[in-house]
């Protein structure tokens, strides 16, 4: 009888530990230091403990992990593409030694797996993102190795019937009689031309279809795995399976490819097909990939274009002579969905479009953050008022202010004028217009925001979820000294306030911020007007 192919190193490694083991370290976990693993932190161990990278056991220690970076080679000659370290702070790392160990438990708290530290190290960030390329994003200072003994995976709440660990999926492949299986790798929705490209990897190979897209936790996976699931619809039902790899971006170009046909070959599959994003040469991925010894076969596929007077999908080649070859590609479709300009029906299916309208509303349908900044006394106040007033008018979108003054009323009242408390306060008052954005409401934000940093933060908080428009009040601190509407620079100038704005605290002055406004060359209703206008151009409103 056929089998499936070999995992990476011949054996599947699983680090669950039994129920005997696993309570007898919940008991020892209780006096150990403990790290609270970030999400890509979970997911990369969950990979670990269920087999996904193996034959890896634990942590990387520094010469594995030097070796991994220069060789792409573990220090015994294994051939792996991408470190795999735990990254922790100085102070976990003040309480660990090599012979220590380290409880590492989920967001929640729950317990994951034990850690036994063989060694700690400060990487170079630099070297590592020269090696890594993109991949590898912002990190704590403290790299520590060794290995793991897993004791319960996170709880996880959504998409739990498509989320199968290599184990399960052998499980499954078997089940089916599936002997040898062709796995698509992607990140992106599948539309029907990837539909054709992983359908003829599948076939050309002799093999059944695993849909295998990888999906980072907590990177906007819900609106992604709802599309690979309406394009399921059109695969064929006997021949095609769809799961969902959870693994973190740690790597890009031809380290990031081989990586995947590793994990692949790890959840049972002979071959891995992608779409060619042109970054690396399919020819050098199949060198590669032989001369590290992997069983698993690589197909790297020129993107299908489009060919309206045959209705058909081809490849670029094959295009008749007089004849062109149409092509989508992610950017252009996000830009027409953004636009709410039309995308061809040949491109994808009807319940797959339909989520990614949902997705990447146009900016009618978006939710927005105004965001205004300046001194004390500048009239951030009094233009928010009078633009909410106007929204409110027209209608079609809830309209929340947070006001510099009622915000320090609610939601921070324990909070004084340092630098950190106005940074914790503007954080909240982020945080907050960022859920009001995520749901499609108009976040009108009031405070003093001196920081640039900080108002940054809120930036990008923000814009993952709508539009974010910064409105420098910049009223001359002479005018607003001069109009002191509630006394405070009086008292501030004599001493009687400390840290005051513009006195004796710092205003960092925006940068590029959307718009800027001087009320005193405006009216409180020209003002306004000058905010509408720019929402109007942008098309928030109409
Ligand atoms: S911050 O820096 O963004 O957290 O400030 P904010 O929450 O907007 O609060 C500013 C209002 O608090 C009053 N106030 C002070 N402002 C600046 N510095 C000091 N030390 C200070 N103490 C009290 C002041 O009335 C600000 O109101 P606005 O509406 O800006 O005039």
């Amino acid at each position: 009888m056929n089998d499936l192919i070999a995992p990476c190193g011949g054996t599947l490694i699983k680090l669950l530990a039994g129920a005997g083991q696993a309570a007898r370290l919940k008991e020892e976990a209780r006096s150990l230091p403990a790290w609270t693993l970030s999400l890509d932190q979970q997911m990369e161990l969950e990979a670990l403990l269920t087999g996904a990278f193996s034959p890896l056991r634990g942590y990387m220690g520094a010469a594995d992990y030097e070796g991994v970076l220069a060789r792409m080679r573990l220090a015994d000659g294994t051939f792996w593409p991408v470190p795999l370290c735990l990254d922790i702070d100085e102070n976990t790392a003040g309480s660990l030694g090599p012979g220590s160990a380290l409880a590492l438990r989920d967001l929640e708290g729950v317990l994951v797996a034990v850690l036994r530290v063989a060694e700690l190290w400060r990487p170079d960030p630099a070297l590592e993102r020269g090696a890594l390329g993109n991949g590898s994003p912002d990190r704590h200072p403290v790299y520590v190795g060794g290995a793991v003994e897993g004791v319960e995976l996170p709880p996880r709440y959504s998409f739990n019937a498509l989320r199968r660990g290599p184990a399960e999926l052998r499980a499954e492949f078997r089940r089916r009689g599936w002997t040898r299986v062709a796995a698509w790798h992607s990140r992106t929705p599948l539309h029907a031309a990837q539909r054709q490209l992983a359908l003829s990897v599948a076939r050309e190979n002799n093999a059944e279809l695993l849909v295998h897209p990888q999906v980072v936790e907590g990177n906007d996976e819900y609106y992604r795995v709802r599309c690979y699931r309406a394009a399921m619809a059109h695969f064929p039902e006997h021949s095609t399976l769809l799961s969902l790899l959870f693994l973190p971006l740690r790597a890009a170009g031809m380290r990031d490819l081989v990586w995947q046909g590793i994990v692949r070959q790890n959840f049972g599959c002979a071959v891995v097909g992608m779409e060619d994003d042109g970054t690396v040469s399919g020819d050098e991925l199949r060198r590669l990939a032989e001369a590290a010894g992997l069983s698993i076969r690589f197909e790297l596929r020129p993107p299908l274009v489009y060919v309206e007077s045959r209705a058909e999908f081809m490849r670029p080649e094959a295009v008749p002579e007089g004849e062109s070859g149409q092509y989508l590609d992610e950017q252009e479709l996000r830009r027409r969905l953004a636009a709410g300009l039309a995308v061809p029906q040949w491109f994808s299916y009807p319940e797959v479009l339909a989520e990614l309208a949902e997705r990447y509303p146009p900016p009618s349908r978006q939710g927005f953050t105004l965001f205004f900044t300046g001194l004390s006394g500048a009239g951030k106040s009094t233009i928010a008022k009078a633009v909410e007033a106007k929204l409110l008018e027209q209608g079609g979108r809830p309209v929340s202010l947070l006001d510099g003054d009622v915000v320090r009323t609610h939601l921070s009242s324990e909070l004084g004028f340092s630098k950190e408390h106005r940074n914790l306060n503007i954080q909240r008052i982020g945080y907050v217009a960022s859920e009001i954005t995520k749901n499609g409401g108009a976040a009108i934000c009031a405070p003093i925001a001196p920081y640039a940093e900080m108002r940054r933060a809120v930036r990008r908080m923000i814009s993952r979820y709508g539009g974010f428009i910064e409105v420098h009040v910049a009223t001359p601190l002479d005018v607003c000294e001069g109009r002191d509407r509630k006394g405070l620079y009086a008292l501030a100038r004599a001493g009687k306030i400390k840290e005051f704005t513009g006195i004796s605290d710092p205003y960092e002055e925006p940068e590029n911020p959307e718009l800027r406004i001087d009320t005193s060359r405006l009216s409180v209703e020209e003002a306004a007007q000058s905010v509408l206008l720019y929402l109007e151009q942008q098309g928030y409103i109409a």
